[in-house]
Formats: C-alpha cells, structure tokens, sequence
C-alpha cells in the first residue's frame, strides 16, 4: 500500500475502511502535481481510456469515449438518502440510508479487485476563501481523477486546507462493471457523504460539482444561511469602467457557458463580459449587505455541440489545450469534429461511439451530450476576480428556461416574493443533458430540480427566507432566449445579441432605465433597449416579449398542477403569488387587453 501523505486519522482510516471494502490492487492519492498528471495521462492512454488528440494542434488535449449507455446524468438512478422519506421531498427519489449503505455496499464489495484506487482530495472553491469546502473523492477511475485535477483545487492544497478536521465531504466512486441496473448516485446530507456506482459519466462520477457543490451544498446552504446555485456568474465593464456582477441560473444544455462568456455585439464596442463561473455560484450575505458569489468550481465541463467561433469564441480558445473531449467524433489523424462546428463535417469520421461515420449520416457524429473539460485559466474573458476568496458582488439574478412559447425576452420582478415566485416556477423544454425524452417542459425551479438536496418547498422557503438577510438584495429577472415564431424558427437571435437584453438589466438594476409594468412585471419599452444594428423585424420583437393572456391561463394551471406536487411545505406566499397573477390575467381578459 502507498504512503499515506496526510497524519488526519479521521482521513486516514476513512480511506483504509474504503480501501478494506473495494480490495483494490494498489492506492495512489493524488497530489495535483502537473508531474503527477502527466503519469496518470500516460497510464490512461496505455489503457485506452484516453486517446492523444494530435498534439501538434490540440496540446495537451486527449479524447475519451465512454460506455455508450453512460452519457448523461441519470435523475431515476440518483438519490437523496435523508432519515425520512420527507426530508427528501416529493421532487426526489429517496432511499434509507441504511438500505442505501447496505446495498451499494455490496456492489463495492470487491469493485476494486487489480485496479487502482485513487484517492482524490480537493477543495471547492478558492483555497483561501472561507466559503471553501473540501472533499475527498475515493474512485477507480482514472479518467475521473484527471478530470478533478481540472474542475477542482485537487491534491496537496486540499490536504493543506484539511489539517487534522473531520469536516471533509467522504466520496466514494465505483465504475464497477458499468451496468445501469447497478448504477446508483447516493446522497446522505446527514453524514455530508455521496455514494455513487456504475456509471462514469462526469455528473454521476466527478463527485465535487453536482453531487458535493449542488446537492450536499444545498442543504449545507440551508443550515448555514446561504444558498448553493445552478448559476454562472458573469462580469460586465462597462465602456466608462463601471464594473457589475450578475448571476443566471438555466437549466443544463441551455447557454450558461455561452452567457458566461459572451462576446458583445458591434454596438456595445468598449463593453467586456468576464467570465467568473459558468455553472455553479455559492451566495452568501457579505460587505455592504450585498449577496456575494463564489464559484466553486476550477474549470469548465461544458457542452460541446453548438460551440463555435460565432457562438462561443471564448470557450473555442478555451478548449485549445489541455482539454479532455468526451464523446465528441474524431479524424484518424486526431483532430476532433461535432454537430454546430465551423467547419462543415468532413467526409469521414469516427463517431463518438467509435464506429466509422460518412457525412450526411442520420446518425449524429458526436454524442449531443458530448463535453469538454477545460481549466479555467484557458479563458481569455476569465474574470481576474474569478480567485477572489470573498467573491463578487451581484446587482442582478437572472433565471431562464427554453420556452418555445409563453415566457416573454425578458421581465423584471416586481420585488424578491414575486421573483421568487417566477423562479419556482420556471419551466424548460428538457435537453440531453440527462436522460430521459427531450423537448418536453418539466418545471424546474431555480434550474436547481435536479440538483436540490432536501424537501423542495422548504428550499423555497429557504428562499423567501434570504430576503430578511439580504440588506442590500440584487434585483431578480427573468429570461427566454428560445421562444419561436408561428414558423418554428427561434424570435431572437441569441449569443451575442443578449447583451441588448444584459444591459437592460444592469441599468434596471442601477435604477436607470425606463419600463412598462404589465401583469407579470416589468417589461422594457421597445426604445428601453439599445437594439442598433440588429438585423431583424420589429415585429419579432413585439412578439418575443408579447405576454399572451390565453397562454398564460394555460400557464398557471400548470403552475397549480406543480404546486400541488410540491405539497404541504410549499411556501402559501407563492401560491399568493400566482393566483394573484391568474386574477390579473382574468380581469386582462375581461377588459380584452
Ligand atoms: C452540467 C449539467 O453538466 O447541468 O453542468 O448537467
Ligand atoms: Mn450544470
């Protein structure tokens, strides 16, 4: 057996208990040197887990297939094992942590027998922020500890941070022979400890970012008096210097990393958009009674479909070196292509499955769930804030779905209740971000559905709660890049162009921008937004942000069906909030408005 680098008792017999159980061949614990990094990249390619890209174009960048029925997140196989059924809540699945224990127990019986068991620690956030926390992620697969040394502050510096505390989020991680039927992603708030087996798959497997700094944050969050979010956080200058921070929450696969890095259009020249995070914000109360955001993350796992020059130059770069591409289609000569590239497909290709693939095959080349995992300093828009132990501060929370219809551009709340409300309810067309059908509208509040720790009527509680500790609280809005036309085709143009939409909110924010207050909140006037230079018909606007009476009765009753879902905890000050909207909505129609 290694030498254990660490004299914490309470680290080191948890991983001899781990180690007893999954009777693995040797233990390596990680100490996030780049030497070490460029052994274990060495050991994975002569395992075939990762193939070498070629490295004249693509740097440090490697490829890596997965099992074919291990590409998503998997919310049916994933669990929140709290003492009662009620403390998990009706949005999630609940097992008793003693049968959970029990079980997953004997599937890591032996898991480990001739491999490796890597022993991963790392930390959640700046090391020397306090808001930091730190895990250690017990897993079999090397392709999981190369990712945390990306995503995470991995080895040395956590066990550093760690000292001789108990307080460590235990982590243990088993590909084990892969079969879905034997795949379980197991959380046990109580015990701050995460199970999970059987599939290797980046939300399932790196156990720091969903599991640890979503679903266990979360309820961590909720006893401590924060909040643990699905958000990116971005930085905006301004052409005069002012700097402003704003966090977004959207579903998965819906532009979080593209908002977080966007490149604003010809007639903002002089605006900068920094990127701070792209998927998660921790936010807590700080100096000047602000809400301050932290991301706790180290890199970026994104989606990589759809990624382009024109869509995405900033992650384009991103992802230039030192780069682990799963699932996307390759070149025999180690170049990689996906669906939404610039360049057209070339003739030939394998696909991400590793099957020979001819262009204008039905068969998608890349899997539409394929990802990058790119460190964050490849960012050339990173925020020189995005280390800052305190965080920043937020002037606005944004929230948007993929609402094909209904959701107007964008609304302002009438205040934190009412923003709370529209939050709660968020609804969004499903992608392939997890499995399951896509394209069927599930509500899912705060972006945080699949992601909620505990009893989601009391996180909404939780929420309505932060508003008497917030002093100086940001504004909350409300966006829908993705409502169509009667044609089928997207109203607005996206990218880039949301920057019109981005300072609209900022200066609401700052108090200096007009509005019109309709029944759901306030909308901007036409001439409220800068829309110089864009190329497309005012009436597409008008309709992008038109709030459509008929569509919104249908709306609210489907509002009341999820309400109704959540149960006895469901916060009454949100049912206010939307049968007053409904009545708005009937007295709007009576008058013919
Ligand atoms: C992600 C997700 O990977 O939300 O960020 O699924
Ligand atoms: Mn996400």
């Amino acid at each position: 057996m290694a030498t254990v680098p660490t004299t914490n008792t309470h680290l080191a017999s948890w991983v001899d208990e781990v180690a007893k159980l999954m009777k693995p061949e040797r233990v390596h614990w990680c100490d996030g040197s780049s030497a070490e990094k460029s052994r274990l990249t060495d050991e994975a390619v002569a395992s075939k887990v990762l193939i070498p890209l070629d490295q004249k174009r693509w740097p440090g960048c490697y490829f890596h297939h997965s099992n074919p029925g291990d590409v998503a997140r998997v919310e049916h196989l994933t669990f929140i094992c709290t003492p009662t059924k009620e403390q998990a809540g009706p949005t999630n699945n609940w097992m008793d942590p003693k049968e959970a224990y029990q079980k997953l127990r004997g599937i890591y019986d032996g898991a480990m027998k001739g491999r490796t068991m890597y022993v991963v620690p790392y930390v959640m956030g700046p090391p020397d922020s306090p808001f930091s926390k730190v895990g250690v992620e017990i897993t079999d697969s090397v392709y999981v500890a190369l990712n945390m040394g990306v995503m995470t502050r991995m080895g040395k510096v956590a066990l550093e941070r760690l000292g001789g505390s108990n307080e460590f989020n235990r982590g243990v991680h088993s590909v084990a022979d892969c079969n879905p039927d034997r795949r379980f992603i197991c959380h046990f708030p109580q015990d701050n400890t995460i199970w999970s087996v059987g599939s290797g798959y980046g939300g399932n497997a790196l156990l720091g970012k969903k599991c640890l700094a979503l679903r266990i944050a979360s309820y961590l969050a909720r006893n401590e008096g924060w909040l643990a979010e699905h958000m990116l956080i971005l930085e905006a200058e301004s052409p005069d210097g002012e700097v402003s921070y704003v966090a977004a929450a959207f579903p998965s696969a819906c532009g979080k990393t593209n908002f977080a890095m966007m490149i604003p259009p010809k007639p903002f020249d002089g605006w900068r958009i920094r990127t701070v995070g792209d998927d998660i914000a921790w936010l807590r109360v700080g100096e000047g009674g602000q809400l301050w955001a932290v991301n706790p993350e180290a890199g970026y796992f994104g989606v990589v479909p759809g990624t382009n020059f024109k869509t995405n130059p900033n992650a384009m770069k991103s992802i230039e070196k030192d780069t682990i591409f799963t699932n996307v289609a390759r070149t025999k000569d180690g170049d990689v292509w996906w669906e939404g590239k610039d360049n057209e497909a070339p003739a030939e290709l394998i696909d991400w499955k590793g099957q020979a693939w001819k262009k204008g095959s039905s068969e998608k080349a890349a899997h539409p769930n394929s990802r990058f995992t790119a460190p964050m300093d490849n960012n050339p828009a990173l925020s020189r804030f995005a280390f800052d132990p305190k965080g920043v501060p937020l002037s606005a929370l944004i929230f948007g779905g993929r609402r094909s219809t209904t959701m107007p551009l964008v609304l302002q709340s009438f205040n934190w209740t009412h923003g709370t409300y529209l939050a709660s309810t968020l609804g969004s067309e499903t992608t392939a971000a997890a499995t399951g059908a896509v394209g069927v509208v599930r509500r899912d509040p705060m972006a945080m559905l699949p992601f909620i720790g505990y009893d989601a009527g009391t996180y909404l509680t939780h929420w309505l709660e932060m508003q008497s500790r917030i002093p100086n609280p940001p504004k909350l809005f409300m966006v829908n890049w993705f409502r169509k036309g009667g044609d089928g085709k997207f109203l607005w143009p996206g990218y880039g162009e949301n920057m019109r939409v981005l300072k609209w909110i900022l200066d609401r924010s700052h108090g200096r921008v007009g509005a019109q207050e309709s029944i759901l909140g306030y909308l901007p006037r036409l001439e409220d937004l800068n829309l110089a230079g864009l190329d497309i018909r005012m009436d597409d606007i008008r309709a992008a942000m038109k709030v459509d009476l008929g569509e919104w009765e249908s709306e609210l009753e489907s509002q009341q069906e999820w309400f109704d879902k959540l149960g006895k905890t469901m916060p009454r000050a949100l049912q206010l909030q939307r049968d007053l909207l409904l009545d708005r909505v009937k007295l709007a129609r009576k008058v013919g408005a």
